[in-house]
Order: structure tokens, then C-alpha cells, then sequence
């Protein structure tokens, strides 16, 4: 046990980023699970953790970090020799650097939404604006245009094996819009980013199997 405690909620999809990598990385760890709904990652336990209250938050060693793609960076860092790399062995970093922006800032804005509309709301007995769901969907069948064409050339993002940039995908995709919109966006327009091209490119769903 490598004395790992990750702070969070199985429902939270930026806690499910750092499962993936622990995963990946065959690590143990210790889930404390935060009691979003009571509000309890706003009380002063927690903020003393995260000053922002928001999950997840690591603990390892004297190490407390926030902010999910920091942390799955710490991981893969810190445990260079366990399970998956995650990273690009013996090729440049940049791809990496670039496409970890381009989950964060353009993939994961309208994913969150759709998720947000179509799997929270419903869950919470609240209603799915279908306005919301098409504008975001739009905005992401964009998006996945350049995936499609990123993923013709390259096997994964940011090179030919899976990493860091490949996994944070994994939640939003696996959690929430997947059964409605894998079919109508990723199937359909972008079978690169699907994996469903009879290649291995980019089997999302299947790595949080
Ligand atoms: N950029 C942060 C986002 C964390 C985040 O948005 N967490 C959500 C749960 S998925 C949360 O704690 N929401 C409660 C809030 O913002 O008050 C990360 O990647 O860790």
C-alpha cells in the first residue's frame, strides 16, 4: 500500500479521473468519501484541503493536492515503473502538453454540460433543457472533428501509446452521455475517436470497463 487517500465521490467525475490513473497504475489507495450533497466539501475540514471545495483532494505522504489533472500528473510521476506509463517514452513532450489543454479547456466544458443535463439532472429529479443539450452537443461534434483527425494520424493523442491525456477523457465519456450520444457523435462522425474503425485507437469506455 503506497499510503494513498484520495478524498472525494464516486459520482464525481474529476475523483473518477484520479481512480483511472490509480488504476492504471495498480496502485492502492483509501476512498474517504465526501458527502457532497450534506455539503460537507464546504465545511472547514475539508476546505483546509481544498481551499476551492471541490473533490478530489490526495493525500500521500506530506503531499495534498488538488485539482484532478495535477494529481493523475503526480501519480504518473511519482510511480514511473508501475503499471501503464502514461506517458511518451523516449518522444517529445509537447503533444502531451498540448492535448492535456485540449481536454481541459475544450472537451471537458461541454462534456461536463451534456453530463450535467443528461445524467445529474435526471438523477436529481430534475429537468434536462433540451436547449442546452443541442447547444452542447453541437459544440462538441466540433470538437470531435479534430479528435477524428488528430486520432487518423496518431494512435492516441499524444502519441502511439496511452496516456495521461488519453485517461482524462475516460470519465466524462464512461459516466454520463455515453448511451445517447456515443452512438449519435462518436460512432457516427468520429469512428478514430469511437475505436469502432477495427483499429485500437481510442477505446475509452473500455478502460474503466
Ligand atoms: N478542476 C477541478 C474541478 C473539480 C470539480 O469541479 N469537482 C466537482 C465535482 S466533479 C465539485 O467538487 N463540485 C462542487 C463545487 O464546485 O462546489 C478538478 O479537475 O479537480
Amino acid at each position: 500500500m503506497a499510503g494513498i487517500k484520495v478524498h472525494g465521490s464516486v459520482f464525481s467525475t474529476a475523483t473518477q479521473r484520479v481512480f483511472a490513473s490509480l488504476y492504471e497504475k495498480e496502485l492502492e489507495y483509501e476512498l474517504v468519501p465526501v458527502d457532497m450533497k450534506a455539503g460537507e466539501h464546504k465545511k472547514e475540514a475539508f476546505l483546509s484541503l481544498n481551499p476551492f471545495g471541490q473533490v478530489p483532494v490526495l493525500e500521500h505522504g506530506d503531499q495534498k493536492l488538488f485539482e484532478s489533472r495535477a494529481i493523475t500528473q503526480y501519480i504518473a510521476q511519482e510511480f514511473p515503473d508501475k503499471g501503464t506509463q502514461l506517458a511518451c517514452p523516449g518522444k517529445p513532450i509537447a503533444p502531451l502538453l498540448v492535448w492535456k489543454e485540449v481536454e481541459a479547456l475544450q472537451f471537458d466544458p461541454p462534456s461536463s454540460k451534456l453530463n450535467w443535463e443528461l445524467v445529474y439532472k435526471p438523477m436529481f429529479g430534475m429537468t434536462t433543457d433540451p436547449a442546452a443539450v443541442e447547444e452542447n452537443e453541437a459544440k462538441l461534434s466540433k470538437i470531435l472533428d479534430v479528435y477524428e483527425a488528430r486520432l487518423s494520424q496518431s494512435k492516441y493523442l499524444a502519441c502511439d501509446s496511452f496516456t495521461l491525456v488519453d485517461l482524462h477523457h475516460l470519465p466524462n465519456i464512461n459516466f454520463g452521455f455515453g448511451d445517447r450520444l456515443s452512438r449519435k457523435l462518436f460512432d457516427a462522425t468520429a469512428p478514430h475517436v469511437s475505436g469502432h474503425n477495427g483499429q485500437a485507437e481510442f477505446q475509452l469506455p473500455d478502460r474503466l470497463g
